[in-house]
Formats: C-alpha cells, sequence, structure tokens
C-alpha cells in the first residue's frame, strides 16, 4: 500500500512540549535486530493513535501499528507514547510514521545491528593511547602524532620514599588518557579495565575474531587484549618496585588547555600512593595473568609477571590498608599543588573484596577466603569507579565458584538483577531511569553497567527476559532516550558533536573523535556551564564546555563495549 505522501513530508512542528528541541520520535538510531524487540517513543502531547512503518527509499507503508497510551516519565515533565513494532520482521531501511509529527530518521532493521557500534567503542580507546602516534591508516582523518611521553616523570612529593625521593624520575609511559583530560589515573583504570578483561572472558569466542584495525591486529592476539594490553603495560610502571605500592595517578601538576595531546610540555608527575589503587591494581592484575596465560607464546612471562605484581601490590595494601587518597590535603603539605580528578575513594571495602576475589579466582589460594566471606555479607550495586564490588561477585560466578555458595550468590544476583527488569513504566521503555538517582556524573555508564548486570543475569539463567531489558538501555545510549542524542560518537543519525574532549575540540575537524561515549544526563551540572533543560533525564548539553554532562571516559566507555559486544554476541542465539 502506497502511504500519503502528504503525511511524509509534513514537517515536525505540532503540540511538542517546550521541553524538547530534538527529534520527538526517539529510537535507536543505530537500528533493531531483525527478530528482536523494536520500540520508539514519541515526545509530546501526541494526537495520533497509530503509527506506520514506511520504506526508507520507495516510501511504500510496510507495518501499521497502534501506539500506547500516554505516558509520563518519572524523571521529567515529558510524556510519551510507544511505538512497539516487535513484530515487523523485515530487514532494510525505514522510517517511523506518526501523524501530525511527522516521519523519523532513517533506521535499519538487521542481523548484527550493534556490530558497528561495538567496534566502535572499542576504537575508541585507541585514540585515547598516549605515547605513540596515531597513523592515518589506524586513525582516518583524526590521526595525530604522539601525545605525552611520559618517558620522564616526577616523583611528587607526596609519593617520595628513601628509594624515591621527591624530584627523582620514573618512566611510565603508554596507557590511554582517561578522559577529556590528559591524565591517567590507576583508580579508573582499574574498573576499565575489569570490565573490558570480564567482556573477554563472558564472550572468549567472540572476541578471539573481532578486530578493530589497529597496529597489532595481526599479532595473533585478539585486539581487545592487544587493546588493553597497551593499558596494562603502563599500569605496570605505576607499581613502585621497591615496595609494592601502586601510585594513584601519572599527571599534570594542573589540567592542559584545550589543546592537542602533547602540545604542553609541563612536568608530569606521579603522586601519593594508595588503599584503593594499590588494591584495583591488584585486582587487574591477577584477572589478566588469568586471561593472559592462554597466550604465553605470543607474550613470554607476561601473565607471571602480572601475578607476582598482583601478590606484591596485596601485600603493600595488608601494610597500608586504609590509605585514603585525600588530593585537598596532600594539597596543604606538598608543593606543587595537584589540582587534577582525584578519584579519591574512602571505602576500600568493594576494592578489598574484588582484589581478593580475582586472586583467588586466579590461584585457587585459600588465602583470600576470609575477606571474600567477611565482605559478600555487603549489598550488592551497579560498579562505578568508586564502587567495585560488582566486578568481585562477577567473577566468583564465573571462575571462582569452588570459594563460595554459588548458589546463594547466584540467587542474591537475580533477585537484583529482577529490579531492573521493570521496564513497564517507562515512558521511553529503557532500563535506565527505574531510578532517579541514576542520572549523576556519568550516567551513560550507569545504563551501561546495569545492562552488564542484566547480561549476567542472563549468562547464568539464559532467561531472554534479562537480555530484552539489557536492550533497552543500548537503546538508551543509541538514542532512545529524553534528549533524543545518540550518545556514541559517530554512531547514530543524531550523535553527540562536541564532547568535552581536548582533541575533538583542538584538531580542527568537524567530526568529534569517534567511538566515544559521553556521560550523558547530569542534573548536578557541576559545571556550571549553559543547560537548555535541567532535570534528571534532560539535564544534558551538547556542549565542550560541560565536563560534568558531555565529557567522555574510559570507564563510560568500557561497559559499552561491553554491552554492545556481549548482546551482539548473544544475539544469534536468543533469536534476534
Ligand atoms: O567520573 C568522575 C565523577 O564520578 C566525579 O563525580 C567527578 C568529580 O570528581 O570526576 C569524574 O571523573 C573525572 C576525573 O576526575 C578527571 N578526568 C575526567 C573524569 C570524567 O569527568
Amino acid at each position: 500500500m502506497k502511504h500519503c505522501l502528504l503525511l511524509f513530508s509534513c514537517s515536525l512542528v505540532i503540540t511538542i512540549q517546550a521541553q524538547q528541541t530534538t527529534h520527538p520520535i526517539r529510537i535507536n538510531q543505530e537500528g533493531y535486530y531483525v527478530q528482536g524487540p523494536k520500540v520508539a517513543a514519541v515526545v509530546g502531547n501526541i494526537p495520533a493513535t497509530d503509527f506506520y512503518i514506511v520504506d526508507a527509499g520507495r516510501k511504500d507503508t510496510v507495518y501499521k501499528g497502534k501506539l500506547s497510551e500516554t505516558k509520563q516519565s518519572a524523571n521529567s515533565s515529558l510524556q510519551t507514547k510507544l511505538a512497539d513494532f516487535s513484530t515487523f520482521r523485515r530487514p532494510g531501511n525505514f522510517r517511523l510514521l506518526v501523524p501530525g509529527v511527522g516521519p523519523s530518521y532513517v533506521f535499519r532493521v538487521a542481523n548484527q545491528a550493534h556490530h558497528a557500534a561495538a567496534v566502535a567503542l572499542l576504537k575508541g580507546f585507541y585514540y585515547q593511547r598516549v605515547s605513540m602516534p596515531l597513523e592515518e591508516k589506524y586513525a582516518g582523518k583524526w590521526h595525530r602524532p604522539a601525545g605525552h611521553p611520559d618517558r620522564t616523570v616526577l616523583i611528587h612529593p607526596s609519593a617520595a620514599t628513601e628509594k624515591r625521593p621527591a624530584g627523582t624520575t620514573i618512566s611510565s609511559p603508554g596507557g590511554w588518557y582517561d578522559a577529556g583530560d590528559y591524565n591517567k589515573y590507576i583508580v579508573n583504570s582499574g574498573i576499565t579495565m575489569g570490565t573490558l578483561l570480564s567482556a573477554y572472558e563472558d564472550f572468549t569466542t567472540y572476541f578471539d575474531t573481532l578486530k578493530t584495525n589497529i597496529p597489532e591486529s595481526n599479532n595473533r592476539i585478539p585486539d581487545l587484549l592487544d587493546e588493553i594490553l597497551y593499558n596494562l603495560r603502563w599500569m605496570l610502571t605505576m607499581q613502585d618496585p621497591y615496595d609494592g605500592g601502586v601510585y594513584n595517578k601519572c599527571t599534570n601538576a594542573a589540567f592542559d588547555g584545550m589543546v592537542m595531546p602533547g602540545v604542553t610540555k609541563l612536568p608530569r608527575y606521579v603522586v601519593q600512593k594508595g588503599t584503593a589503587a594499590t588494591l584495583d591494581f591488584a585486582a587487574v592484575m591477577a584477572q589478566a595473568a588469568r586471561i593472559y596465560k592462554r597466550f604465553k607464546k605470543q607474550l613470554p612471562g607476561l601473565s607471571d609477571s602480572c601475578l607476582a605484581a598482583a601478590k606484591r601490590a596485596w601485600q603493600w595494601a595488608l601494610t597500608y590498608p586504609d590509605l585514603v587518597y585525600d588530593q585537598d590535603k596532600m594539597n596543604t603539605i606538598h608543593k606543587p599543588a595537584v589540582t587534577t580528578g582525584g578519584y579519591g575513594d574512602r571505602n576500600f571495602g568493594d576494592e578489598w573484596f574484588w582484589a581478593a576475589a580475582e586472586l583467588m579466582a586466579t590461584t585457587g589460594e585459600k588465602a583470600y577466603n576470609d575477606i571474600i566471606t567477611k565482605e559478600l555479607r555487603s549489598p550488592l550495586t551497579i560498579p562505578s569507579w568508586a564502587n567495585v564490588r560488582m566486578l568481585g561477585y562477577y567473577t566468583l560466578l564465573r571462575v571462582g565458584k569452588q570459594a563460595i555458595d554459588a548458589a546463594a550468590l547466584k540467587k542474591r544476583l537475580l533477585y537484583f538483577a529482577d529490579e531492573f527488569t521493570k521496564t513497564k513504566g517507562s515512558a521511553f521503555y529503557t532500563v535506565m531511569g527505574r531510578f532517579r538517582t541514576d542520572f549523576v556524573w556519568g550516567s551513560s555508564s550507569v545504563a551501561a553497567n546495569q545492562g552488564i548486570l542484566l547480561i549476567n543475569a542472563f549468562l547464568l539463567t539464559k532467561d531472554k527476559k534479562y537480555l530484552d531489558n539489557a536492550l533497552t538501555n543500548l537503546d538508551y545510549l543509541l538514542g532512545r532516550n529524553a534528549t533524543g542524542y545518540s550518545f556514541v560518537t559517530g554512531i547514530g543519525t543524531y550523535s553527540v558533536m562536541h564532547p568535552h574532549h581536548r582533541p575533538s575540540v583542538a584538531d580542527g575537524i568537524a567530526e568529534p573523535v569517534p567511538g566515544l561515549l559521553s556521560g550523558g544526563p547530569n542534573p548536578g551540572r557541576q559545571d556550571r556551564c549553559k543547560y537548555e533543560f535541567t532535570e534528571p533525564e534532560t539535564a544534558f548539553t551538547d556542549h565542550d564546555c560541560s565536563y560534568a554532562s558531555n565529557e567522555i571516559a574510559i570507564n563510560w566507555n568500557a561497559p559499552a563495549v561491553y554491552l554492545a559486544a556481549a548482546i551482539e554476541a548473544l544475539s544469534k542465539q536468543v533469536g534476534y
């Protein structure tokens, strides 16, 4: 049936609420699986009751459906109607049409609908590499010279020891820039690396063949592990060989300006060691030891070195079980003052638990069981840089079952995950936003980490409902949300263009560096930039001023890699 062209060409005028300027039809801009769930959210006070799917080229109507009743969002004043076209199962390019609203962007219905997103998000890490040039054949138009060499890094007075006095230097090259800034932080590398390593452990077969066109792509190590290795080698330099403690960060004294990496030549420092950094390091090294063991031939000695480093870090932490990195306090004592990111965690129970879980899972040694048993009593939480407890749970259920009552832990995890399967009342049909507190600094990573929880629940039960719910948060990240943006640069029709990311600002290229996940709505608006909307799920501005809502960061990209890749890896199995 040919559908009225008039309808198709009608513009996007309508009774849409003042509270929105982006496209009123919110879709996953990257696409939908042929056999999978397909939902769009139409924002505004919509009189229409029907919707249509039209072929993008010929504009034939290929599907007709009923819009849901009006839904009031719990996280803003927005209202929506949902268009569920899950029973439409034809591959191709389409638009969704709502009378009085107009056509949506073109979207794809395809197998492997998120392959490109998974690859781009992983490739995002390559673009964050610090000390090597990004060559055009890998980086395309975003090629650039090497950033900070970090071969001569000063011991800050806060980190001075007899063997490494203040002002002496160490070499600490490589690693990824943390975010839109040019510093390298161990605490944030911890959760990032744990998440990526877990992605490999959970979806080994998928990642064994996934290529991202990086310089190491032909070295007989999966690209994911090559990418992780670039940061792992840097992390190893951050351990003091004399005592096993780990410096909090390798940093400038103050943030660089909005210039390309390596342009400024200001001194770099490693600063005070701390319990959080050292235990995160121990966990990552223990997990890496387990995973890279398979690649002994390609990487002789690496796995053993990682395990030795993990054990030394653990020993240091036993001596300093509660050493907080308090930057403000540090600055009252030592010069120069350091004003870059703090990642100043104060509660270490979760780091103890995660490190113990990884060390136990790798070594099988009973020495870690007491801490595991003690910490198992604490409540489950969605992970964040300051709370890594869940990473320990995932690992114990994946490979460390001998140390725990696995059945009981599984039950707890599923009980927790079930809280995140209540998409029904949601105005955007996403798990994200179930709680208003989901919208914090880096809220996109909350969505991605909820997705990981649900995927773990799926892996434990094979119950498809968990994957369907995880997918709703990928839909959220890629456009079905209150802002109308795809939060991943370069992915989707209307994705963020001006992230707070120094290379993207300074490189003179219109498109931002691709594959980077924007932080997302954050009503805290700590950057004091101008925000058009300020409610929990709308407090976002695509402006490079906005480090509180539109920065990018490695600990946000990592769970998005996991989520997109896991859904791709499982899509066939669940019949998407
Ligand atoms: O992601 C961090 C967020 O949870 C904190 O509230 C915020 C303020 O301390 O810092 C964020 O991390 C930033 C880090 O300190 C420096 N690099 C950029 C990070 C992302 O904004």
